[in-house]
């Protein structure tokens, strides 16, 4: 129990890994003519934004999800590559190729990061730094890419480790380093703090995790309700959650796309054939990962930056485009807007599981599974800047 308690809480070694600019340094990779120079991948031009900015880049000011005229504005030389995302679902795969030899338990976090829980695999390495160190000479040598690496007793920590040191990095962080390292970190680094959050802890007198961690745990429960405890735990440093491996995730609770159209439109025409489009990826998820839905939701980003998410529960479950269509249809008619429309998004929740048979795809097309995890970040944390229906790629 001991032995337990002691390994949750304190004995852990989780490693995060982010690749460096990492869209960017595909592009540069492949391309001779772009290393070392001021870089963007972006969507189609002219209606897009940053996805990915070399570090060249990022000296004249440019950044992730600035337009690309802004972009361009800063950095007058500026070269802007169209993103394929096949590209970098191929280079993060070479990637997870290297990191499997670090340890078996490995969690795909996003298109270009991971997490591997390394308390096991101390035996095999002198050090957790060894092994960080040795693993980046590995990717540069065989990929030409750097990327930084954070290791802490969780993957709280990990995560904010690998962010430090950034580009290039290496930060370990021991548990008991763990109350230094945070009394140096502003709040708005921590997850899912964005800048009004940001405020509202300011105006409290947090500044830092460290002050965040010390804050009383009832007060931020009062101001922030269920989000106050996490907020309180993230101030300490403290985060329970497992390393869960690619292919032992728990069921989904919903599969959605986005898209943001190639312009602003009122066209009811424009706006059913996305709407159809976006009904079939989406049908087209479920029946790969044997699920139905019961309930339907669309969300419409105007041209004004306004959005609204309504949503319609199905009569019977549903898994084809069709029917996801029909739903998203009455819906778009429901809401009964005439603005000119900039993003739409389709998302079929409620699911249940067809069958006990396996996924589709088989578990060891590692190709699928990651294409997969890109499509759960992107329901989760928003869409990436580049998406499947953006680049009128087929996914599959
Ligand atoms: N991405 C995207 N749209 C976003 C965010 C990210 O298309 N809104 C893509 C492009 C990035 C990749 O995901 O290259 C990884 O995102 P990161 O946030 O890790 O950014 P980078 O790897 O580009 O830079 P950094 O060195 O800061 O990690
Ligand atoms: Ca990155
Ligand atoms: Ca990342």
């Amino acid at each position: 129990m001991l032995r337990k308690l002691k390994l949750r809480d304190e004995s852990r070694v989780i490693l995060h890994v982010d690749m460096d600019a990492f869209f960017a340094s595909v592009e540069q990779r492949r391309n001779n003519g772009l290393r070392g120079k001021p870089v963007v991948v972006c969507g189609k031009p002219p209606r897009t934004v940053v996805a990915s900015a070399s570090y060249e880049a990022r000296a004249f000011g440019v950044h992730a999800k600035m337009s690309i005229v802004e972009a361009r504005r800063r950095c007058p030389e500026l070269r802007c590559v169209e993103g394929d995302l096949r590209r970098y679902i191929t280079a993060f795969l070479r990637v997870m190729g290297i990191l499997r030899g670090y340890s078996p338990h490995i969690e795909v976090a996003s298109i270009d990061e991971a997490f591997l829980d390394m308390t096991h695999c101390r035996l095999l390495f002198p050090s957790p730094r060894g092994a960080a160190e040795a693993m980046k000479k590995r990717i540069f040598a065989e990929l030409g890419l750097t990327c930084s690496v954070g290791i802490g007793p969780n993957k709280l920590v990990a995560k904010l480790a690998s962010s430090q040191g950034k580009p290039d990095g290496l930060m370990v962080v021991s548990a008991p380093e763990v109350p230094h390292f945070l009394d140096n970190l502003p709040i708005g680094q921590l997850w899912g703090i964005g800048s009004k959050r940001e405020e509202a802890l300011r105006s409290l007198g947090i500044e830092s995790c460290g002050d965040l961690g010390r804050f009383p745990a009832n007060l931020l429960k009062e101001r922030f309700g269920y989000l106050g405890e996490r907020l309180h735990q993230m101030g300490l440093g403290v985060d329970e959650i497992p390393v869960i491996p690619l292919g032992q995730e728990p069921d989904p609770k919903s599969f959605g796309h986005f898209v943001t159209l190639p312009e602003d439109t009122d066209d009811s025409r424009v706006i059913s054939g996305f709407l159809l489009r976006l009904s079939e990826q989406v049908g087209r998820r479920l029946r790969r990962n044997c699920f139905q839905g019961r309930r339907v939701a669309l969300t419409v980003r105007f041209s004004d930056f306004l959005a609204v998410t309504r949503q319609k529960a199905a009569g019977d479950p549903l898994m084809s485009g069709k029917e996801i269509y029909r739903l998203a249809l009455k819906i778009w008619d429901a809401i009964g807007d005439k603005r000119p429309v900039r993003l739409l998004g389709v998302t079929v929740s409620k699911l249940q599981r067809v069958s006990n048979q396996f996924p589709l795809f088989s578990r060891s097309n590692k190709s699928a599974a990651l294409r997969e995890a890109v499509d759960r970040v992107n329901d989760k944390y928003g869409d990436f800047t580049l998406t499947w229906g953006s680049l009128h790629l087929s996914p599959r």
